[in-house]
């Protein structure tokens, strides 16, 4: 057993100092230190793959990121571990506890099968991997371990902390006060016929011209990505090929550690609603350099268009409750694009509902530029910022 800043304080100094994650018992003390220690961020994610994309956005731009979870969790992250900082080639370092440990201290029932088969996932994906230092001796060896593999490779580095491997630190500061009165008064303004609306790429098209290099711009997976590659590549354009529902987490973890820097996300309305969770973390974060585009033809276009559950859905109102500062809707071109360069301009954490319907070009190509090509171009610009 070691104290948690035993691990942390060396970390730090390695540049770990960007740490987000979803809780788990045996991580308390280790979180409790986090938060409570100048010179460390903490992102509290509301989901395991969230944190994973976070951890990479905030690693693309410049930091070293820390993922801390449950094994339980593992299942969450499998996506983004496997098509994001794998393709993307993004080092994140990520610390799974063990629960229901094959052999070790008797657990809940919940966790006897993940317990016997976290490691083997690990090695599944490919992951490199070491137990947890238990000793303070341990600590400077296992870290130069990860830090050396994590530099060379491009890719994470996983850590697997067993019951009592950190002790006990009690939490020093106290959470944010309870916020009490809720009015929500958001109104849609949505007019047109869903055949009377554009399709996706004439969005794109203006959304590009307006912004050109003046910010940095992730698209979701699918044709979105395909689209905007068309309408013009880009070196401040990442397209996220998979890790459907990734692109606001990745954004938000850039955002936080690029706060000059304006960061656009194009969302759709089928990854948003997969990990609609991820709009909690950013209306509560708050990053004033986010602005979160949601393209919405209510449809998984990319997968042949199958409808999804969007026609009665206002997301405006949903940004509204999870504290989004600034909300617009429309489903209008024209007014599109006064609303993109409004939003060029403000200074909160915006959020654009834009209705569009299905359909793309004919003959969509695919990015010609591989993910890891757009990683290292893409990072070189948002670092430059
Ligand atoms: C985790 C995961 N599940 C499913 C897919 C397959 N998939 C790729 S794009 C897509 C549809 C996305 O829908 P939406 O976000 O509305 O974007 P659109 O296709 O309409 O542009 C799906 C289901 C995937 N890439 N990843
Ligand atoms: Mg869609």
């Amino acid at each position: 057993m070691i104290t948690a800043d035993k691990f942390l304080i060396p970390a730090r100094e390695l540049g770990f100092n960007f740490f987000t994650g979803t809780p788990c018992s045996y991580l308390k003390p280790f979180i409790n230190y986090v938060i409570d220690t100048d010179g460390f961020d903490f992102v509290d994610s509301v989901n395991e793959g969230d944190a994973i994309a976070i951890a990479a956005g905030a690693t693309v731009g410049g930091k070293r990121a820390v993922v801390m979870f449950q094994n339980s969790g593992l299942g969450n992250a499998v996506n983004p571990i496997t098509s994001l900082t794998y393709t993307f080639n993004i080092p994140v370092m990520i610390i799974t506890t063990l629960r229901g440990e094959p052999g070790g201290p008797a657990d809940e029932p919940q966790h006897e099968l993940m317990g016997q088969i976290t490691t083997a996932m690990l090695e599944t994906m490919r992951l490199k991997w070491a137990f947890f230092p238990q000793t303070e001796e341990e600590v400077a060896p296992a870290l130069k371990a990860a830090d050396e593999y994590m530099k060379k490779h491009n890719q994470p580095f996983v850590f697997v902390m067993r019951k009592d491997d950190i002790a006990e630190y009690k939490l020093q500061k106290k959470p944010a006060a309870s916020k009490k009165d809720f009015s929500i008064t958001h109104t849609d303004h949505f007019e047109l016929d869903y055949k009377a609306r554009t399709t996706r790429t004439p969005v794109l098209e203006v959304l590009q011209k307006s912004v050109a290099l003046s910010a940095a711009v992730i698209a979701t997976t699918g044709k979105t990505g395909r689209e905007f590659y068309e309408v013009g590549d880009q070196k401040n354009q990442l397209y996220m090929v998979g890790s459907m529902g990734c692109a606001l987490a990745f954004g938000l973890g850039l955002a936080m550690v690029k706060p000059k820097l304006k960061v656009i996300v194009l969302d759709g309305d089928g990854a948003l609603l997969m990990r609609t969770g991820s709009m909690a973390t950013a209306g509560a974060y708050k990053p004033k350099n986010l602005v979160h585009i949601l393209i919405d033809n209510e449809a998984h276009d990319s997968t042949g268009g199958q409808g999804t559950v969007t026609g009665g859905v206002s997301f405006g109102t949903i940004a509204a409750g999870f504290g989004y500062d600034k909300i617009y809707s429309t489903d209008r071109l024209e007014k599109f694009s006064e609303i993109v360069e409004e939003v060029k301009k403000n200074d909160v954490v915006t959020f654009v509902h834009m209705k569009t319907q299905k359909g793309s070009p004919e003959k969509l190509g695919r990015p010609k530029v591989t993910p890891a090509e757009v990683s290292v171009r893409f990072a070189e610009f948002v670092q430059s910022k």
